[in-house]
């Protein structure tokens, strides 16, 4: 995926974002008509896009293929996909060269033994749903078709890296930085080669060596940790990165890595040994002109409203979101909570007991950690929102995920969104506890949220959980934008939505247990036409910014209550 700096300086790699071929296959019968070996027609269709915006498409959720020509040299090629919702097949030639699931997920295809020469590279792509997806069909967000994000090609050439994270770890006092590294090494070419190895982070080599790869080897390559000279940590008030370069005689892959620790201790959290208390808004990566083909000027704007906010924190709901976003977060000093599609009310105990799923959300952990990892800004892993945690299943798949973003995710917080707190079953796993309620909205009036937060310190006492420090991730209410009242009663008016949000923070911050909050949610979001969820206008208006990123009432007041509180 492209990223704001240039990942790579000798490896060619080719831009396809721009102009491809475009055809919608509505009876499915594109695989037996051959469109894998080139469409006999089709219109322009521009990508990264989703293709629901354009006229005509709104509610198509079907298959549609799409073609580029590309040239090669001979050898081997590497194709790379930001993101393709939801399930893409590629070919090159008519020959299916690879096949992903989940449509917010990064993805590469090696391609071996490529002739020199003139290419057509076919993309069929689903966005259909059926018993085995990730999110299923009942959602609370517009479920977009096509390529969202950028396509790149590389020419491979030798001992390639195809990807770096950095293994690093904090002194106790803070003072020294010990920084190694795990390579994913492999060899492009059907022959044994030589190479000389090397990695730097900063200006301190970490490694320099010598690698010998056997024909078409991957090598999981492990560098022992030495001293970073004079290593500054990272932080909000100084998001000091570091440039991880690796080379060998043919390739190389340029990263950046911030170091830092964050805990959870004594209920409270600790970012490199000093409490932070979280400010922070549940981002949908989202536009209605752009769905999630999202413009990366747009995640700047995104930003600067962010800390416009005063916030500290945004939890990327309910799915990874673009990396050049989570760059921006790293240079800025803003922390990130990362999941993955699972969205809780459209999973049944059945769905959530099936294998596939479980295995796909799985997968979807493991490439989130695989491409993300080196964000410093990333500081928790979120392993689903909102599903049935009483359910034994549920039990499960939190015992996995856990299990593997502890042993995989590097210095990372662990937790779940969970809806029912009382009867949570999966909470014994999570390293900060996160509640979403949306009581003076859905249920009882504001005031009730004194209850929610009496019962449920009660309820972390009994399991004796109070080491884990809790966080409120999300809580709101509808507003239309422009829609005002002289009474803060009225439903649906910025003076309502304003009045809960604001009364919220405040219990909240006066909450001794409470260690910061999500609003729920940044900016109104497009919802899905088949929910029934009876969303007004056909979207989810609980942002504090309408879906064009113009405040309402909210915004202000909130943007004011920030300035002094979780701020202890
Ligand atoms: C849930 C869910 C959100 C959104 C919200 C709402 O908490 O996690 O995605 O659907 O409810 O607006 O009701």
């Amino acid at each position: 995926m492209k990223r704001v700096f240039n990942t790579n300086i000798k490896r060619k790699t080719v831009d396809l974002c721009g102009a491809w071929k475009f055809l919608r296959d509505e009876e499915n019968v594109g695989l037996e008509k051959g469109y894998n070996f080139g469409l006999p027609t089709g219109r322009i269709a521009i990508v990264p896009s989703v293709w629901n915006n354009d006229l005509g498409m709104l509610e198509y959720d079907g298959v549609a293929f799409y073609e580029k020509k590309i040239t090669t040299e001979e050898g081997t090629v590497l194709f790379n996909f930001g993101s393709v919702m939801t399930e893409a097949t590629v070919y090159l030639d008519g020959e299916e060269i690879g096949y992903h699931y989940g449509g917010f997920c990064e993805f590469e295809i090696i391609k071996e033994n490529v002739k020199a020469g003139e290419h057509t590279l076919v993309v069929r792509v689903n966005a259909a749903f059926n018993e085995h997806s990730i999110p299923q069909e009942r959602v609370d967000w517009f479920n977009y078709g096509g390529i969202a994000r950028d396509v790149l090609f590389s020419q491979l050439y030798g001992i390639c890296i195809l990807n770096s994270h950095i293994d690093y770890t904090v002194s106790d006092g803070f003072k020294a930085v010990c920084a190694g590294a795990t390579l994913e090494l492999y060899n492009s070419e059907n022959k044994e080669i030589s190479s000389p190895l090397t990695v730097k982070v900063g200006e301190n080599e970490i490694y320099s060596g010598q690698v010998t790869l056997s024909p078409y080897e991957k090598r999981i390559f492990k560098i022992a940790p030495v001293e970073i000279a004079n290593a500054q940590l990272w932080s909000c008030e100084n998001p000091r990165l570091y440039a991880v370069e690796c080379k060998t005689e043919t390739d190389d892959l340029i990263d950046r890595v911030g170091f830092r620790r964050i805990e959870a201790k004594d209920g409270k959290i600790l970012l490199n040994g000093e409490k932070i208390q979280f400010r922070g808004v549940n981002r949908h990566e989202e536009h209605p002109e752009w769905g999630f083909a999202f413009p990366p000027a747009l995640m700047q704007k995104d930003i600067d409203l962010i800390k416009d906010l005063g916030m500290n924190t945004v939890r990327g709901s309910h799915y990874p979101q673009s990396r050049a976003f989570i760059d921006m977060l790293d240079e800025q000093g803003i922390l990130f909570w990362s999941e993955i599609p699972i969205w809780g009310g459209g999973f049944s105990e059945e769905a959530l007991s099936d294998p596939v799923i479980v295995q796909r959300g799985l997968d979807m952990h493991k490439e989130m950690v695989k491409y993300y990892y080196n964000h410093p800004s990333i500081i928790i892993w979120g392993m689903h929102n909102e599903i049935y945690t009483p359910y034994p299943c549920t039990h499960e798949i939190s015992r996995q995920y856990h299990q593997f973003l502890r042993e995989n995710g590097g210095n990372r917080l662990i937790t779940h969104a969970s809806l029912v707190p009382l009867e949570d079953s999966s909470m014994e796993f999570d390293d900060i506890i996160c509640l979403n309620k949306y009581r003076g909205w859905y249920t009882g009036e504001k005031e009730s949220w004194e209850e929610v937060i009496s019962e449920f310190d009660a309820c972390r006492k009994e399991h004796g959980w109070e080491n884990k420090p809790v966080i409120i991730s999300e809580f709101g209410a509808g507003a239309l934008y422009g829609y005002h009242s002289h009474f803060d009663r009225i439903r649906w008016s910025e003076e309502y939505q304003e009045d809960l949000i604001s009364y919220c923070i405040k219990l909240f911050d006066k909450t001794d247990y409470i260690q910061g909050y999500y609003i729920w949610q940044f900016t109104n979001i497009r919802t899905s036409l088949t929910m029934k969820l009876n969303r007004i206008r056909t979207f989810n208006n609980k942002g504090i910014l309408d879906e064009y990123r113009n405040p309402k009432s909210a915004y202000f007041a909130v943007k004011e209550l920030n300035k002094t509180l979780f701020r202890k």
